[in-house]
């Protein structure tokens, strides 16, 4: 049982995190990352400038939740998420010259210019896109599944949502389908105890979310969302059993989110939760952790840690003068991807 100091939640591991990694693996977690944190702290920073027209939603200290779930993944397993995209785009290997233009509203961006944050997309890398209706892509997910499996095609399908998309009555007739027909799906639903200012405790009677998930039959568990590690263990295992015709997997994966539900900064002061609480949880960092860790086992250093810093600064700044120099769409492009008969 691993103690939080405001969350008390028990862990269940489907598999043991100690096993021996070649050490570029454990890198490019690491890069993977802290590159996506970078990203997010970049986007925040030039927010206020109101040049990016779309809401964000930041996914500061959940990054190892994308990355290890991804780092189990082919390019051809496709990926679904929620509104909190960045994160799982990237992860999955998702353009970030695309998802730039996306979000200053460019001809150019990943989704056209149609979607802003919430609707990422590249096909190209297996990011088949996202709703901003919480629980929405888990049917879509669940459908697509169904589809690779009529078609016999070796690809599994991986939908990320939110703990209060669990309250959203799709998800649960997604997964009883998806156990009926031993679906190639994974459900991995990213915890961080908060639907925009409501907290659990008064959204959901105490019954943790993944015992839920089992009731149907599916395989579940719930990890710790702060080890990139213990993500990717328990997604490998899951990658596994689908792959070999056993059906879907539920993976609750906890990890705290550290900004506002929306937009820059922080908004604990707001009153809906204790800023103690992010501090608290802000100890339990999974870019630091991994850090410490490769630092320990000898496989890193500062000088190697400051220029991988340099080398991801350098693309993002690309990625932002990529997308401030693009053109922004014109009236000619409204009546583009728009269907009629
Ligand atoms: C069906 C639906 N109801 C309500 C909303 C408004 N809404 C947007 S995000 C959000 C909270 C989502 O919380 P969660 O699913 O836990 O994801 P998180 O934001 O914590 O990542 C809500 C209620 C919505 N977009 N769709």
């Amino acid at each position: 049982m691993i103690r939080y100091p405001y969350n008390e939640l028990e862990f269940t591991f489907s598999s043991s995190p100690d096993e021996t990694y070649e050490a570029d693996f454990l890198i490019g977690l690491y890069r993977s990352m802290l590159r996506i944190r970078m990203i997010q702290e970049a986007i925040e920073s030039r927010y206020h400038e109101d040049e990016m027209k779309t809401p964000i939603h930041l996914v500061i200290g959940q990054e190892a939740t994308s990355v290890g779930v991804c780092a189990a993944l082919r390019t051809t397993d496709q990926v679904y998420s929620s509104h909190r995209t960045q994160g799982n785009y990237l992860a999955k290997g998702g353009s970030l010259k695309g998802m730039m233009s996306e979000l200053y509203c460019r001809l150019n961006g990943c989704a056209g210019s149609r979607g802003g944050s919430m609707h990422l997309l590249d096909k190209s890398v297996g990011y088949a896109g996202s709703s901003a209706i919480v629980g929405g892509s888990v049917p879509i997910a669940t459908g697509a599944a169904f589809g690779a499996q009529y078609l016999k095609k070796d690809q599994i399908n991986v939908v990320f949502f939110g703990d209060a998309a669990t309250e959203e009555g799709a998800i649960w007739e997604s997964i009883n389908f998806a156990a009926l027909k031993s679906l190639p799906v994974l459900y991995i639903c990213e915890n961080n105890f908060y639907s925009v200012c409501s907290s659990m405790e008064v959204r959901q009677p105490k019954v943790d979310i993944y015992k839920k998930a089992g009731a149907f039959g599916v395989n579940s568990c719930r990890i710790d969302g702060t080890q990139v590690l213990n993500v990717y263990e328990a997604t490998r295992e899951a990658v596994k059993i689908a792959r070999s015709g056993g059906g879907p997997t539920f993976i609750e994966s906890v990890a705290y989110r550290w900004r506002g539900h929306g937009g820059a900064g922080d908004d604990s002061a707001s009153g809906y939760r204790d800023p103690e609480e992010v501090k608290a949880w802000q100890k339990f960092c999974p870019i630091d952790g991994l850090y410490k860790d490769l630092m320990k086992k000898n496989l890193f250093d500062e000088t190697r840690n400051s220029s991988m810093k340099k080398e991801i600064q350098d693309e993002i700044e690309e990625a932002f003068q990529h997308a401030i120099n693009s053109p922004n769409p014109e009236e000619k492009d409204l009546s583009t991807y728009v269907y009629s008969d």
